[in-house]
């Protein structure tokens, strides 16, 4: 088959319209057959809407890049459209067709280009701010004359909005703006609204609510209006007429403004909504009706107006209910099967002023909706009839909640299956990675981990999306960065939340250490010191994003922020010896030793984990610095990580090789950390964490600091099997535990649920936390063998490491140059590899045997393994010659469905 390319993606954008980017960097795929293919030269044509050519690069270029490959133009202004085709030649010189044309465009780069003003509805004098705030309504009623060639609405709001034009929403963007650090950036977006528009009067609408501009936020009761008072939507609607004349409709002080249905509409405490209050056609031609008051115009926002990096939120699937309950209560309780972060939408007949209360919760206890674990969320929605005779549909408009459970009160009878159904909304990513296997639980932990990321990348970050949190806590993402990045494309995403990071970061009066949450919503001065892994989340996210994308202008726009903290680091070490004490460290958080009401009390102390984190982030900031053509801070940083592993040496590691925390974290990453000098050290830590994991009976004893590394450190020491071994354990607390208590994401706590049902005591206990979840980015390159070797998957590394029960195990991963996988499957001593290598990459193959390392291209490939074995299994626990026989029973040999036992 000729090589084919893929029509251009521009930057990290799905939906191109309304880029921020003038010099867009341009990525395409080839697809062939042809074994080995590699890219040898391209040629890029840029072309107007008529397939005209405006230019492009000068013939073809020698280059095998085909990832975020230089603008080959003059910088586009704003509101540009640009298309873009490729062809490319083999290093035969055989040249593919030209791809097909992409088109992207600009929105407003330049902050002249906003004439519209914010918008807010009047103070009412009387009443003074309203707690929470009701939804407002806001219009304009406008003429146009004449055909109309073309049409951009460029929106955004203090708050969040849904923009609607002529009675119709505009676009499917839900919360919109998102949560960015709104002081320093607020994001914009950009719909093409021809359609929308006609000759005669036409009404531009939007609705708005508090969001997390003005709404709670935080724990322990959170605050208010964290970025001001006001909410303000902005506006700008561009109409150009087929004559070549424009026409602008922007939000000023001709605006109108109601109150509607929407009594309240709030992210933690959810919506109340009545609607015998419904103003309908009021986005409509024609008379709204009564009850519009002037609006005020206010000063420009704060932060700048940026054009997204990352794809919005979206609505991007729905869920019936798989079962109704009657609880021991009473309450008619629905289960979605599925923990889920979205809302709720309902389709009901009953008599006008009849309210229906939907209240949320991920589990039950003793029968009933486990509502502690919310905490300060009363994640509630009320629904106040409006009596229509044909029955009314209804769906929150501003807020989510996390739940697999939802009780029904007041409804008209009982809600038939078809009645309700679970809305899942989050950053409407692309999916790029899957995961499977012959051990069901084990798939349906991989699940659990992918249902997490959606749910917790809900435009942020979050460590969790149901309780008075749902905060971008930077440790989180630190360690879950990783895996994020091979099951969904974040790299829009993650880049904006990292510009976020930045700014909020340099602009502390330290101006070094990133605050503990992104955008940073916690009390002032909060926390005094800086916290290892947290802090390092400067470094770990954009270097994770790197690995997995390719994006060396990610780690150029962030090298301030990396370099700010890691110089911050520096600092610490030169005061203090070679090594970083700290006062106080999250360090191991939620160790699953440490009691429900201290999660930071860990085995492993604060202070090995900060340095051992110190050493790999001065190490990465090194190649970063190296990479960027920063001899001289590549080599300070060199230093500063060889500093750092000898003063870790001299405290926290015996001549022998013991650590001074004697815990499976503790050796997790002095051996994945290259902490330990010497070989003998080595070869002693590695079987001192081996005999810790047998002592404990295979189960994890590990936080958020040792959970992403402790596989790797087993599978490194030679230990494989024990790897397996605490993979598949089931008992309390392991990866499986869950599983087999139902549940359908990662929990925060390793036993969030214990063992009778109820709910851990402790604060912590999010059913829906992905951090823990971190073992994936594992069972992707190590169980499956699929991993990267080189940034952006130009060279891949296959590399499975077949064990346990397991007698099949699969992964792929759509990377920036195609499809990629890697899988096996035994039959006795016989293993059968492939492998399927993208075009224009190579892949470096580890088979587990004694061959040694070798290369190949692109393709299909089959790799035969015979008379291959493994250590017995299972591998035998240490008891104490007292302990109980229950303690070490064994994993599951053959699985079950991880079926519902709530
Ligand atoms: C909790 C969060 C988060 C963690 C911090 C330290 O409140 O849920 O997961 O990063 O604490």
């Amino acid at each position: 088959m000729q090589a084919k390319v893929t029509a251009p993606v521009f930057e990290h954008h799905r939906e191109p319209l309304g880029i921020g980017e003038s010099r867009p960097r341009l990525s395409w795929r080839t697809e062939t057959d042809t074994p080995g293919w590699r890219q040898a030269a391209y040629q890029i044509e840029l072309v107007d809407d008529t397939g005209a050519v405006l230019g492009g690069t000068d013939g073809r270029v020698e280059s095998d890049a085909s990832v975020l490959v230089p603008w080959p133009g003059p910088e586009l202004a704003s509101r540009t459209r640009v298309g873009a085709r490729v062809r490319v030649w083999d290093t035969g010189n055989r040249a593919s067709p030209w791809s097909p044309v992409a088109y992207a465009e600009t929105g407003l780069l330049d902050p002249a280009d906003w004439t519209a003003r914010p918008i807010a509805p009047r103070p009412d004098p009387g009443t003074g701010p309203a707690r929470p705030r009701p939804v407002v309504l806001l219009r304009r009623s406008f003429r146009l004359h004449g055909p109309i060639a073309s049409a951009r609405l460029h929106i955004t709001a203090l708050g969040v909005f849904q923009p609607e034009l002529n009675g119709r929403p505009v676009g499917a963007d839900v919360l919109a703006p998102g949560w960015s650090s709104y002081h320093h950036r607020l994001r914009y977006s950009t719909h093409d609204v021809t359609e929308h528009l006609r000759q005669g009067e036409n009404v531009l609408g939007a609705l708005l609510g508090e969001g997390w501009y003005s709404g709670r936020l935080g724990f322990h009761g959170g605050r208010r209006d964290i970025y001001g008072d006001r909410p303000a939507l902005l506006a700008q609607l561009e109409v150009r007429y087929a004559d070549g004349t424009t026409r602008t409709v922007a939000t000023d002080t001709r605006w109108q403004a109601a109150t509607g249905p929407a009594l309240r509409s709030e992210l933690y405490d959810g919506e109340e909504y009545d609607a015998r209050l419904e103003r309908p056609g009021w986005s409509a031609p024609g008379d709204p009706g009564p009850g519009w008051t002037p609006v005020v115009e206010l000063g420009m926002p704060r932060g700048a107006l940026v054009a997204p990096t990352g794809p919005p939120v979206r609505r991007t699937r729905t869920l019936a209910p798989v079962r109704i309950l009657t609880t021991p209560a009473g309450h008619t309780v629905l289960d979605f099967g599925q923990n889920l972060v979205g809302r709720l939408r309902i389709r009901v007949r009953g008599e006008a002023g009849r309210t229906i209360t939907l209240r949320h919760a991920e589990v039950l206890e003793h029968g009933e909706l486990a509502l502690r674990p919310l905490r300060q969320a009363a994640a509630t929605d009320r629904y106040t009839l409006s009596g229509a005779p044909g029955g009314e549909t209804y769906e929150p408009l501003f807020t989510f909640h996390g739940f697999r459970y939802a009780q029904v009160d007041g409804w008209p009878g009982e809600p038939a299956p078809g009645d309700v159904e679970a809305v899942v909304l989050h950053t409407a990513m692309e999916r790029t990675g899957w995961f499977t296997c012959s051990e069901p639980l084990v798939n349906r932990l991989h699940a659990n981990v992918v249902w997490g990321m959606r749910g917790n990348f809900l435009d942020v970050p979050t460590d969790c999306p149901q309780r008075d949190e749902r905060l971008g806590w930077t440790g989180d993402i630190a360690v879950f960065a990783p895996t994020a990045a091979f099951l969904f494309d974040c790299s829009g995403m993650l880049g904006s939340w990292l510009r976020d990071l930045a700014a909020e970061q340099l602009t502390r009066p330290d101006g070094a250490i990133p605050p503990l949450v992104v955008p940073d919503a916690l009390p002032e001065g909060f926390p005094a010191a800086p916290n290892a892994v947290w802090a390092d989340s400067a470094v770990l996210v954009p270097w994770a994003l790197y690995r997995a994308f390719g994006d060396e202008g990610l780690l150029r726009t962030q090298w301030e922020s990396m370099s700010g903290w890691a110089d911050e680091l520096e600092r610490y070490v030169a005061r203090d010896g070679g090594l970083w004490r700290g006062e106080f460290q999250l360090g191991d958080w939620l160790d699953p030793a440490a009691p429900p009401d201290r999660p930071g009390d860990a085995r492993t102390d604060g202070d090995l984990v900060a340095n051992a984190y110190a050493a790999r982030t001065a190490e990465i900031m090194a190649e970063v610095a190296a990479l960027l053509g920063e001899p001289g801070h590549a080599e300070r940083y060199t230093r500063l990580a060889g500093r750092v592993r000898a003063a870790f040496a001299d405290e926290f590691v015996t001549p022998g090789g013991l650590l001074a925390s004697d815990a499976q974290t503790a050796y997790a990453l002095a051996l994945r950390f290259a902490l330990l000098p010497t070989g003998r050290q080595r070869e002693r830590a590695g079987r001192r964490l081996v005999e810790i994991v047998r002592r404990a009976g295979f189960r994890i004893a590990t936080g958020f600091a040792g959970t992403p590394l402790i596989c790797d450190a087993l599978t490194e020491a030679g230990a494989p099997q024990i790897a397996y071994r605490m993979l598949l354990e089931t008992g309390c607390p392991s990866w499986l535990y869950p599983v087999t208590m139902g549940a359908t994401t990662v929990w925060e706590r390793w036993d969030a649920m214990l063992p009778d049902g109820t709910v851990n005591p402790g604060e912590m206990t999010s059913f829906n936390h992905y951090a823990l979840g971190a073992v994936a980015d594992w069972l992707h390159r190590a169980v499956a063998g699929l991993g990267e070797a080189a940034p952006g998957w130009k060279r891949l590394r296959i590399a499975p490491v077949p064990g346990g029960t397991l007698t099949h195990a699969h992964a792929a991963h759509l990377t920036p140059y195609g499809r990629a996988e890697a899988g096996w499957e035994r039959h006795g001593g016989t293993l059968t590899v492939t492998a399927v290598v993208p075009p224009n990459t190579t892949a470096e193959v580890q088979l587990p045997d004694a061959t040694p390392l070798f290369e190949v291209g692109s393709g299909h490939h089959t790799f035969t393994v015979h008379g291959f074995t493994t250590p017995a299994w299972p591998p035998q626990p240490l008891r104490h010659p007292f302990s109980s026989p229950e303690e070490n029973a064994p994993a599951p040999e053959d699985g079950g469905d991880g079926g519902d036992r709530r």
